[in-house]
């Protein structure tokens, strides 16, 4: 489904000084080629065909316990992302043993942490991962239960220091498949605030996965680092533990800059 893991290591410039464990961190990157071609929000995802993709399986982090993932059985995929001026646009094809519907923590839902300006270290919150009245400006978290309650469409919601809510001018469209589920999303830059897309942006981001089979049951992969996790508390937001997002394209002229619908 031409669906690639990309990656880039930062090159040390003094290898022999680093440890196994800094030469092992990866900076994962995720590319989101500027949209070039119609898109149907239907949760059918035969345009994507050739946008590359980021995978979250069994080999990514692990955040719940181990004794309730049973492998790419139980979830195993891939997301995409493409955008243009107006939206960011996010498509993802899972295999999921069970199905949870409903809003609830517990069901299934694809979840994206922003920070936006890329700006975020340990010391932004004094060490301490923040709870979210102590997130910045651009920092948002963008979620969404891939079959919410009552009929569709869902929405995608979003959480920030001060607001948690739909995302206005959001729109989801999911279906349930064979072995697991599939969904596409537009998610307009207008409602992420200190959003600003151009060729060539580096928004820092996180992806994570929130796997429910059932009571009891819920699993959570991440895609570039490990944040903290326990049963009673659930994620810890370590925020400047992100991969990259990196919006590619042929150079937009500056009319089309402020384009947009
Ligand atoms: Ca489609
Ligand atoms: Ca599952
Ligand atoms: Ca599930």
């Amino acid at each position: 489904m031409g669906v690639a893991l990309i990656s880039a290591l930062i090159a040390p410039t003094v290898a022999s000084a680093m440890t196994q464990a800094e030469r092992s961190g990866a900076l994962r990157v995720a590319v989101a080629p500027l949209r070039t071609f119609e898109l149907l929000l239907d949760g059918e995802l035969s345009e994507w065909e050739d946008v590359p993709g980021v995978s979250l399986d069994s080999s990514s982090y692990l955040l719940t316990d181990t004794a309730l993932y049973d492998g790419n059985a139980d979830l195993s995929g891939a997301i995409q992302f493409v955008w243009d001026t107006t939206y960011l646009y996010v498509a993802g094809r899972f295999a999921d043993d069970r199905l949870a519907a409903g809003a609830a923590w517990t069901s299934d839902r694809v979840n994206l942490v922003f920070d936006l300006f890329g700006d975020n270290h340990p010391l932004s919150y004094g060490g301490e991962a923040p709870d979210a009245s102590r997130w910045q400006p651009d920092d948002q978290w963008v979620y969404a239960h891939i079959i919410g309650d009552g009929e569709p469409p869902y929405p995608v919601m979003r959480l920030a220091h001060d607001y948690h809510g739909p995302v206005d001018g959001a729109l989801l469209a999911s279906r349930s498949v064979e072995a697991g589920w599939m969904f596409e999303m537009r998610v307009p830059w207008a409602a992420l605030p200190e959003a600003l897309p151009f060729v060539g942006a580096v928004f820092g981001m996180q992806i994570f996965l929130s796997d429910g089979d059932g009571v009891g049951r819920l699993t959570e992969i991440m895609w570039s680092e490990r944040w903290g996790h326990s049963r009673e508390a659930g994620l810890v937001w370590e925020l400047w533990k992100m991969g990259r997002l990196v919006l590619t394209g042929e150079p937009l002229t500056p009319g089309e800059l402020g384009g947009g619908e």
